[in-house]
């Protein structure tokens, strides 16, 4: 008899390092999260090149690899203090730098014809709420900027937008303490494995937000 095992994916990604950097936390949360199973689904942790048009048809091959029921992608914003859900990604690729391709996108959609924005559909006050009664720093962030990681952002919740039922957002961490210098917040590495794991328990047990006040950035 053939039995029917489908199992229960969650994809999280990470960023290799960029800007002459050596290390991307989002890299090093997405391995040390790979085959790890919360809330009865097996977290596959995979890399994305910080590369404009090449990191989002690797993020298409993954999703149609994995076939997952949750898709949070992850990167590094040096200098925020806190783990931050995004709220939402924009149609513009505007580089303040050049992608590790050398490549430096002004003003140009991410999505010809594509809508102005999307809005994650994770559920980013519950999430922000839960790390925080960790213990944890925690804020939602309306702008995930213009770089590589809202590219991946809205590459992600454009072809998401046609698959009922699988949802995604995205998700900033501060620096690891490793690479901040001085006066600049960081969190360890611990603590931001922790942190994305609790976001992704969050986000499988609960279909719906919160409202909550203040659990937001500027
Ligand atoms: N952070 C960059 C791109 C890769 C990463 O980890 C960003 O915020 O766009």
């Amino acid at each position: 008899m053939k039995t029917k095992l489908k199992k229960r994916m969650v994809l999280v990604t990470g960023f290799e390092p960029f800007d002459g950097a050596e290390i991307n936390p989002s890299q090093e949360v997405a391995r040390n999260l790979n085959g790890t199973v919360i809330a009865g689904h097996t977290v596959v942790g995979a890399l994305l090149p910080c590369v404009f048009g090449a990191a989002i048809p690797e993020l298409q091959r993954l999703l149609r690899l994995y076939r997952p029921a949750l898709v949070i992608c992850v990167g590094q914003a040096g200098g925020r203090a806190a783990i931050t859900p995004e709220r939402v990604a924009i149609n513009i690729d505007d580089a303040r730098i050049p992608d590790n391709a050398g490549a430096q996108p002004v003003d140009r959609p991410v999505v010809r014809g594509g809508p102005a924005a999307y809005f994650s559909t994770l559920p980013v006050k519950a999430i922000v709420a839960a790390l925080r009664a960790a213990g944890l720093p925690s804020e939602v962030s309306s702008t995930a900027g213009t770089f590589v990681c809202n590219h991946v952002f809205y590459g992600l919740m454009h072809v998401l937008r046609t698959q009922k039922g699988v949802r995604g957002g995205f998700i900033h961490l501060p620096f690891l303490r490793e690479q901040a210098q001085e006066g600049q917040a960081s969190l360890t590495l611990e603590d931001m494995v922790f942190g994305v794991a609790l976001a992704v328990d969050t986000a499988l047990r609960r279909k719906k937000d919160l409202r909550l006040v203040g659990g937001q950035t500027q």
